[in-house]
């Protein structure tokens, strides 16, 4: 659908689109549309913009992937049809490896994400070749499936848009997680060691520019934002924010709709 440019929510909407545009060519699981979903409704509650805490958040992942030996970054569906281009720049400015990990995992999605990716310019992506599958015993869904040259050799996992469970099974096997989830409550927020509360939308470009600047600084310096990040209390703020942000606008916004009626 063409969004009109005056609709005052065009930009939502076009995002959208993306997501459906993602599900009618298999990128993007049926589920992967109600996640959007929960993720807008907490988007709103940070006022669909970066606060202070995320860039916070996406400066102590960033110093993660850098300092990590052999750092990984999942895809899935959503990060797929959001933002292709970007999360491989990304890999790029942080020497990652992408590999492609599904929920909804099956031979006709995965091709699809393979495609999505080579069309954006990936060259290598891990996740593909059945020949160095391997698992996660822990896991009882298609997550498990991991590539044993990217996931499972991995210090240092990003997981967008990730569920729970995937998270603290990597988390059991010592692994370092960096989660984005506009949800601070999900478990996969309380499970990671970093969690970005930001829409992926904005935090993968982001992340970019952070890398090539961080790219230039001494290893100790990173080495210290690291250090400094504590996630629970980097949750706490995030909560914090959204619950203050709701209370003054829920009294602002119904005193503007009363005065202007
Ligand atoms: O492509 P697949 O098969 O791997 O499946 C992907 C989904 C996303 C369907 C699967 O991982 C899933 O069901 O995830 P959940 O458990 O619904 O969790 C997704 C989380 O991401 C929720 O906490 C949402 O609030 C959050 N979220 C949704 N959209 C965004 C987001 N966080 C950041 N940016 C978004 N755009």
């Amino acid at each position: 659908m063409k969004i009109p440019k005056d609709h005052p929510r065009a930009d939502s909407l076009r995002v959208r689109e993306l997501i459906i545009e993602g599900m009618h060519s298999n990128i993007v699981a049926e589920a992967g549309l109600i996640a959007h979903g929960r993720g807008e409704a907490f988007d709103y509650l940070i006022g669909e913009k970066t606060p202070s805490f995320a860039l916070e958040q996406e400066e102590a992942a960033v110093a993660s992937l850098l300092l990590a030996d052999n750092p990984v970054i999942s895809v899935n569906g959503n990060v797929a049809a959001l933002c292709p281009r970007e999360i491989i720049e990304l890999a790029e400015e942080t020497n990652s490896k992408l590999e492609v990990n599904l929920f909804y995992r099956s031979e006709k999605r995965m091709k699809a994400l393979e495609k999505v990716l080579r069309d954006n310019g990936a060259e290598k992506i891990y996740g593909l070749d059945p020949n160095y599958q391997t698992e996660i015993k822990e896991l009882s869904h298609l997550r498990r499936i991991i590539d044993k040259r990217g996931i499972f050799s991995a210090d240092v996992v990003m997981v967008p848009l990730e569920d729970g469970d995937r998270t603290m099974a990597l988390r059991k096997l010592n692994k370092t997680v960096i989660s984005i989830d506009l949800n601070p409550l999900s478990r996969t927020s309380l499970w990671s060691n970093i969690t970005i509360v930001n829409n992926v939308i904005r935090a993968i470009p982001e992340m970019i520019k952070i890398a090539q600047e961080m790219k230039k600084e001494d290893s100790r310096k990173l080495q210290e934002i690291i250090n400094n990040f504590e996630n629970f209390n980097s949750l706490h703020t995030s909560l914090t924010f959204m619950s203050k942000r709701l209370k003054n606008f829920d009294a602002e916004k119904l005193k503007r709709f009363k005065d202007s009626k």
